[in-house]
């Protein structure tokens, strides 16, 4: 894959893509990572990015030509997603990360300022991407957050057994607790069950671990997550009513069709 990223402030990239997973995605030949200033494609002495709304109303307003003209050289007419980070985008998720890691190639464009001349977003935007609902000073940050959930996605970018698929958001539950050595620490135990050695009653507990976090404190996240109707029955009991998912009624609420 090849990642392009536009900005004004290119010095926000290099400590994080060049940290842990990220670097070694790199190092790997998996990911080319290009973080590019939109100040070099500016014309003027003080190579300015930004102007004055029309209309009035304050604030600045990034200018397309840098823009245009950056996007233009580096894709020429290849045919690459155009990805603009703004707080008006879709709220980025999991299978947004899945979906954008099967791209050969994706084009980040940070917003700044008040926003984009809205040019920009018509005529070469194809996809706008929030990554919730906060204000950032820039997108920037965001495009840091949508690279790294994308990379750690390619096969190979991750250094552990664990495979990406089994991570929390992608089974649609959060995890349950974790725990390493010492057995007790402070007077506080490690569930006997973990140390048991029993890898089907181990299995049984975190997966109700799983559930009962996920009822406290995502209950949203149950409408998505794929149950057994044992699971459901167990629910049932705490008092949750649903939704669930279902393969073929809630086919509206998923976000891959
Ligand atoms: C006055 C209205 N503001 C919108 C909430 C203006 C505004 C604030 C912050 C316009 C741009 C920004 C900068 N933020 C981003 O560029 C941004 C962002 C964000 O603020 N939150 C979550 N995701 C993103 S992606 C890009």
């Amino acid at each position: 894959m090849r990642i392009d990223i536009l900005t004004i402030f290119p010095d926000m990239f290099p400590c994080v893509l060049n940290t842990s997973i990220l670097k070694r995605a790199q190092d790997k030949g998996l990911v080319e990572i290009h973080v590019w200033n939109l100040r070099d494609w500016t014309t003027d002495k003080h190579q300015t990015t930004d102007d004055t709304p029309y209309g009035g109303g304050g604030g600045m307003i990034m200018k397309p030509e840098p823009i245009f003209a950056a996007v233009e050289t580096l894709l020429g007419e290849e045919k690459v997603p155009v990805i603009l980070l703004t707080p008006q985008g879709r709220v980025f998720n999991q299978e947004m990360a899945q979906a954008l890691a099967q791209q050969e190639r994706l084009l980040f464009i940070c917003g700044r300022y008040e926003g984009v001349d809205e040019r920009v977003r018509e005529h070469l935007v194809t996809e706008e991407i929030s990554i919730g609902d906060y204000v950032l000073s820039g997108g920037e940050l965001a495009a840091m957050v949508v690279v790294d959930a994308v990379v750690r996605l390619l096969p190979g970018a991750l250094g552990y057994e664990r495979a990406a698929a089994e991570d929390s958001h992608a089974t649609g539950l959060l995890e349950g607790p974790h725990y390493t050595r010492p057995p007790v620490f402070r007077g506080w135990e490690v569930p006997e069950v973990l140390r048991s050695g029993h890898h089907a009653r181990v299995a049984q507990w975190r997966r109700l671990q799983s559930l009962k976090r996920t009822l406290e404190r995502r209950p949203d996240l149950l409408a998505r997550a794929p149950l057994t109707q044992e699971e459901k029955q167990w629910l049932r009991e705490q008092g949750y009513e649903g939704p669930y998912y279902d393969e073929n009624e809630n086919a509206d609420l998923r976000t891959d069709n």
